[in-house]
């Protein structure tokens, strides 16, 4: 039944977007020269912390990688999370991509500069570099930035760096979905990661205060279609991965509210292309379904999702068996400082939160400290609420303003006539402090200080994460061998996104990251599985 529906939604939606165009688009046409014998096209995801063993593949490696033309042989892939650089692997005349966010900006500028030392051409890309190109060429000795999407625009790049020309800027702009690639799975090192992952839509159509999403990845949401998808993930399972995340922004594209108004609206066309979108989704899930039943898949969604049992339900089936949900705050003032006024709170919160747990899905809840309208019984409440509401993981973030954001737009603005200085960078420039410096609060909160917020935070991680409370919610799952290794992955989740975050010393930084390295490895056996070479994508 789905089938027919999404057939006929598509027919409507290539009428009514133009998609037809995209179709039959062409690529615009690069130069075709020759690869000088032995060099290397180099992919480096800098960080300066390396657990040896890691949760998740950072997809932007191996999409890349994909992107890399045949002629310039296999990228060489270098994940510093798992290690760190051999810069001597880097040979004059090599072409050196580094992709960044803003939290490894600064280690992406050490790699950058050491590689354009070595002779190497400097290419960055990333969310980072994307909003600050001037910066990646100053700082980074860049020979060229490329802002947004690398599958397309990264082929021509590495042409003109061949041709000694490289352009300083390219923009990737945002690609259609029938032009994401698949990842080249089959150069990821063996027996490294926990999950794979796997992007099925891009883009959000919120405007979180928070958040870049909306505004680098677009409000319109770029839906891939199920086929290439499904094709990735039975990839990974043949390889071994039975545990996918998926790397979306926003696995529920299109809510009740969005089509109520456009059928108020009387906007048929906005009303078909909508519901596209959504019959997409089930077509994926109901594929998703069909796959191996030791899978499991993890995503990111609005706690919207929650009005709708039949998605839900879709979910469970497809085995999404849990999802990062942005509670952020737990009282309606929160939510008005974050312009999430579609999210609940209060006891509302917590019944949507729980639907959540009634259809099997897990919820990774995400919270944020140091919003100007909390005080200090916010955290206990928060920490109430996270016990209340049945989640199964928690993250408590402290208020970070993100380039690109509402937030740090906000923030730039009120610091531009007096800058506060931190080693002589400008506070609004914070990733360019060295870590040890780099204060953990940056915007003042009217009524606590930053090292309040800090401890109290820690204080929340604490207690959420406390052996009793950990072995309580172990019960989601059943026998005593799933208990054990829910402790140890709650441990190591911890381990690894508070400990190395919130912690403001290097020396705790550095025992974390001992502790997350020694617990690291025998979590990754446990989402190991064997792999199925044989196995066919279902129809
Ligand atoms: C999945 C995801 C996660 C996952 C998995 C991370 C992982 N290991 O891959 C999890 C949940 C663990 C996670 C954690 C965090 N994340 Co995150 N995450 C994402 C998400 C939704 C998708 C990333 C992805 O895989 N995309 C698919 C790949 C193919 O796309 P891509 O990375 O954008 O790469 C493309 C282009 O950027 C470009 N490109 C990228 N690199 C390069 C390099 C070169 C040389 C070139 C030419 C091009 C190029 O080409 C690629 C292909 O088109 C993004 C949002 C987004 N839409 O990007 C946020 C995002 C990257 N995360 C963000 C944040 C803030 C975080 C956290 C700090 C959250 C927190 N407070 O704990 C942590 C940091 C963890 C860490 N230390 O890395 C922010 C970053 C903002 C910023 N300015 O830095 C983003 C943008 C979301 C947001 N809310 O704004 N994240
Ligand atoms: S925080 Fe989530 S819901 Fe809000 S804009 Fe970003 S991706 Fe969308």
């Amino acid at each position: 039944m789905y089938r027919s529906v999404y057939y006929n939604c598509l027919i409507a939606l290539i009428i009514h977007k133009g998609l037809f165009l995209n179709l039959i688009h062409v690529r615009p046409a690069v130069p075709c020269i020759s690869v000088p014998d032995g060099l290397r096209v180099h992919l480096v995801n800098p960080s300066d912390i390396a657990f040896g063993t890691a949760v998740i593949t950072p997809r932007w490696l191996y999409v890349l990688a994909s992107a890399t033309p045949a002629k310039f042989g296999d990228a060489v892939i270098c994940d510093e999370t798992l290690e760190a650089l051999d810069e001597t692997s880097i040979k004059a005349g090599d072409i050196v991509g580094v992709g960044f966010h803003t939290g490894n900006a600064l280690r992406g500028y050490e790699v950058g500069k050491l590689a354009r030392a070595r002779g190497a051409w400097v290419v960055y890309g990333g969310i980072h570099a994307s909003l600050f190109p001037e910066e990646a060429l100053k700082l980074g000795s860049a020979h060229a930035v490329v802002k947004g999407d690398g599958d397309v625009v990264w082929a021509r790049a590495l042409e003109d760096c061949v041709n000694g020309k490289p352009e300083q800027i390219y923009d990737g702009g945002r690609i259609e979905p029938e032009e994401f690639l698949p990842a080249r799975w089959d150069l990821m090192p063996a027996g490294s990661y926990m999950w794979a992952s796997v992007q099925t839509i891009r883009g959000c159509a919120k405007h979180c205060s928070f958040c870049s999403v909306w505004r680098t990845d677009g409000q319109r949401p770029r839906q891939r279609a199920s086929d290439g998808v499904i094709r990735e993930i039975v990839e990974l399972r043949r390889r071994g991965f039975r545990f996918i995340a998926l790397a979306d922004d926003n696995f529920y594209p299109v809510t009740m509210t969005d089509l109520r108004l456009a059928k108020q609206q009387g906007n048929a066309a906005r009303v078909a292309e909508l519901e596209a979108i959504r019959a997409e989704r089930f077509v994926l899930m109901g594929r998703m379904a069909e796959l191996p039943s030791d899978m499991v898949f993890f995503t990111q969604i609005t706690m919207e999702a929650a009005e709708d049992v039949e998605f839900l339900q879709a979910m469970k089936k497809a085995r999404i068996k849990g999802a990062l949900v942005g509670v952020e705050a737990v009282t309606p003032e929160g939510l008005k400082n974050v312009f999430k006024d579609f999210n609940f709170s209060g006891e509302a919160l917590v019944k949507r939160l729980q639907i959540f747990r009634e259809n099997d899905v897990h919820v990774l809840g995400s919270f944020i400290f140091g919003l100007p309208s909390d005080r200090p019984a916010t955290f206990e409440a928060t920490s109430e609420l996270a016990k209340r509401a049945g989640i199964t993981f928690a993250q408590f973030v402290m208020m970070t303003p993100f380039p690109g954001t509402v937030d740090f737009q906000k923030w730039e603005k009120a610091q531009a006539a007096n800058p506060e200085m931190v080693e002589g960078v400008p506070l609004t420039r914070y990733w360019l402090i060295p870590a040890s410096a780099r204060p953990k609060m940056f915007t003042p909160h009217p009524v606590m200080s930053a090292d309040e917020i800090r401890e109290r935070t820690q204080g929340v991680w604490d207690g959420f994460y406390s052996l009793k409370s950990v072995w309580e919610r172990s019960r989601c799952v059943r026998s005593l061998k799933a208990r054990l290794a829910f402790v140890l992955i709650s441990k190591l989740y911890r381990q690894m996104y508070a400990k190395t975050g919130i912690s403001a010393d290097s020396a705790r930084r550095k025992k974390a990251n001992k502790v997350a390295r020694w617990i690291a490895k025998p979590c990754r056996m446990l989402f190991q599985a064997k792999p199925m070479p044989e196995l066919q994508v279902p129809q």
